[in-house]
C-alpha cells in the first residue's frame, strides 16, 4: 500500500533529495507467536476484531526516539486540517500507527501518548491510506520539496477561504469562455475578481469557513455585491462591472 504512492513524483523526489526519510514497518514483526497474530476479539462482545496492544507497544518502543510525535490514524481522531499539517511539518519526526480490523484496544493511544487523527468522517478499512494522506500533506510543506516558484502559503486554506477558479488555454473550449477579465492584463481587476470568486465559492460551498475568516473592508463590499447579485437585484450589471461575462453557453458558476 505504501510503495506506490511513496515511490512516485514529489514524494519520491523529496526522499531522493534527502528532505525526508520514510521507513515502513510490519506490526507482525513484533509478535512472538507462530502465526504473527496482531488482533483479538473485543471484550464485552460484538462483531469484528480489535488490534492487540502488545505488538503496537513493542513496535513503538523499538522505533520511537525522544523527538518522535506518535500519531494514530482513526475515525475517532481529531480532524486533520491544513493547520495541523503545518504543525506536523514543523516537527522533527513522526511515527504513524496504522491499524486494521474494527479498531484498536484503547490502551494503545492512551498508553503511548499518541495523537489520534481522522482524515474525514467516513470509515476506511485501515489506517494506511490516512497515513499516506497525512504524509503527502505534511511533506509538501517541507521547504525545498515543492519548486521555489510554488508557495504553500498561497494554497487554499492559507487565506481561510477556498481558492478562486483557474483557467488556462484555450480561451474558449466547447463553448465555455474564460472570464474576459483574466485576459485583460488589468492586474488590479484580476485580483478583485479572484477575491470575489473566492468569497462567492466559500459562501456557497463552505459557509463555516467564511464565518471563521477575517474579512477586510473590500471583502465586505464584494460580499455585498455577491448577495445583491444573488437576490437578482441589478441583475447582470453588477456581475459584469468587474469584468466577468455572461457565458456563451451554460457555465457552472462557482
Ligand atoms: C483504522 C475501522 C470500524 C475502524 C477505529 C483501523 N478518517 C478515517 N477513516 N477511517 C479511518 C480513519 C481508519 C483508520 C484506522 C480504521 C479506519 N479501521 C477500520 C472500522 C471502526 C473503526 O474504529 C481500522
Amino acid at each position: 500500500m505504501f510503495q506506490g504512492p511513496l515511490q512516485e513524483s514529489i514524494l519520491k523526489r523529496a526522499q531522493e533529495r534527502g528532505l525526508v526519510s520514510i521507513q515502513v514497518h510490519d506490526l507482525r514483526s513484533w509478535t512472538h507467536d507462530r502465526h504473527h497474530v496482531v488482533d483479538d476479539a473485543p471484550y464485552g462482545g460484538g462483531a469484528g476484531m480489535v488490534l492487540k496492544p502488545e505488538p503496537v507497544f513493542e513496535a513503538v518502543e523499538a522505533l520511537r526516539s525522544e523527538e518522535s510525535a506518535v500519531i494514530l490514524l482513526s475515525p475517532q481522531g481529531r480532524p486533520f486540517t491544513q493547520r495541523l499539517a503545518m504543525e506536523l511539518a514543523g516537527l522533527p519526526r513522526l511515527l504513524l500507527i496504522c491499524g486494521r480490523y474494527e479498531g484498536f484496544d484503547d490502551r494503545i493511544p492512551h498508553g503511548l501518548g499518541a495523537r489520534e487523527i481522522s482524515i474525514g468522517d467516513y470509515v476506511l478499512t485501515g489506517g494506511e491510506l490516512p497515513a499516506l494522506v497525512v504524509l503527502d500533506a505534511v511533506i509538501r510543506l517541507i521547504p525545498g520539496v515543492l519548486g521555489d516558484e510554488t508557495s504553500a502559503a498561497t494554497d487554499s486554506f492559507a487565506s481561510g477561504l477556498i481558492e478562486y477558479p483557474q483557467y488556462t488555454r484555450p480561451p474558449i473550449y466547447r463553448g465555455m469562455a474564460v472570464p474576459p477579465v483574466l485576459l485583460s492584463g488589468d492586474h488590479q481587476a484580476i485580483a478583485r475578481w479572484r477575491r470575489k470568486l473566492a468569497l462567492q465559492r466559500t459562501r456557497e460551498r463552505r459557509p463555516e469557513l467564511l464565518e471563521a475568516a477575517s474579512l477586510t473592508e473590500l471583502d465586505r463590499l464584494l460580499l455585498n455585491e455577491i448577495e445583491a447579485e444573488e437576490r437578482g437585484l441589478d441583475a447582470g450589471a453588477a456581475g459584469r462591472q468587474d469584468g466577468s461575462s455572461e457565458p456563451i453557453t451554460q457555465q457552472a458558476r462557482g
